[in-house]
C-alpha cells in the first residue's frame, strides 16, 4: 500500500473522511513551516504595518494595535500546501476581509487583488474569489498570536486554493485591475491555484 493509501487509511480510523483530502495531497498533524525567504523578525511591533492601496476608494493604514481591536472574525478550515500536506480544522481569529471591503471600498473596475509580504513576496488572487469565500487577516493561531514563522504579527488566510497564496508578515493588500501573476504564480506555480483540480504548477 503506498503512502499516501495508508495516510488516508489512518485517517478513517481516526474518524475523518478521507473525501477531505484533495487528490494528491496527505494529511499532517504537524505544521510545516515554508518561505522561499528568511522568517521575519519584529522586535518591536511597531516596526508593522499593513497597507491597503491601489483602486480603492479608501486607502486603509493599520498599525498591530489597529487590528488587535477589529479582531473578532474566526475562521476554521482545512488548508492545503502545494508541497502535498493538508491540515485539517486549523483555527485562525482575526479581521475578515469582507470588513477590509467596506473600509476601503475597492473600484467595481478592480479584478484582483496582489497581496505583498515582508521580503519582497507577493501572490495573486482575483476578487471574485475574495468576494465569495472565506478570507482572513489572521492574528491569532488556535488563539495564541501566530509564531514568527508562521507570520507574526499578521498573515493571509485563504483555504479555498493552495496555501502559497496565504501570504505571511502581511504588508499589503494592493487592489489591481487586471490579474497578475505574484512571486510563485512567475516562477511556475499556477495562475489560480485550485487545490481541488491540483492545478499546481503553470501547466495544469
Ligand atoms: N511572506 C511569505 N508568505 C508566504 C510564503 C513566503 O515565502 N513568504 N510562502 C507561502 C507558502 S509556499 C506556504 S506553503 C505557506 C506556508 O505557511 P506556513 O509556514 O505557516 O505553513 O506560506 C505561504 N506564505
Ligand atoms: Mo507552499
Amino acid at each position: 500500500m503506498s503512502f499516501f493509501d495508508r495516510n488516508r487509511r489512518e485517517l478513517e480510523e481516526r474518524g475523518y473522511q478521507p473525501e477531505r483530502l484533495p487528490p494528491g495531497q496527505y494529511h499532517t498533524d504537524r505544521f510545516p513551516v515554508l518561505q522561499a525567504s528568511g522568517v521575519a523578525l519584529y522586535k518591536n511591533v511597531d516596526d508593522w504595518d499593513l497597507k491597503v492601496f491601489g483602486h480603492v476608494d479608501h486607502e486603509l493604514y493599520f498599525g498591530y494595535q489597529d487590528l488587535v481591536e477589529l479582531a473578532e472574525d474566526v475562521l476554521v478550515a482545512d488548508i492545503h500546501c502545494v508541497t502535498k500536506w493538508s491540515k485539517f480544522d486549523t483555527h485562525w481569529r482575526g479581521v475578515s476581509f469582507s470588513k477590509i471591503l467596506e473600509l476601503a471600498s475597492p473600484f467595481p473596475e478592480a479584478q484582483a487583488v496582489m497581496f505583498h509580504g515582508e521580503f519582497g513576496y507577493t501572490t495573486n488572487i482575483p476578487m471574485d474569489d475574495l468576494r465569495s469565500s472565506e478570507a482572513l487577516i489572521a492574528l491569532y493561531y488556535e488563539e495564541k498570536p501566530l509564531e514568527p514563522e508562521h507570520g507574526f504579527p499578521a498573515r493571509f488566510v485563504f483555504p479555498k486554493l493552495y496555501f502559497w497564496k496565504s501570504t505571511k508578515w502581511l504588508r499589503g493588500i494592493e487592489f489591481i485591475l487586471e490579474d497578475q501573476p505574484g512571486f510563485w504564480e512567475r516562477n511556475g506555480y499556477h495562475m489560480y491555484g485550485d487545490p481541488w483540480s491540483e492545478q499546481r504548477y503553470s501547466g495544469d
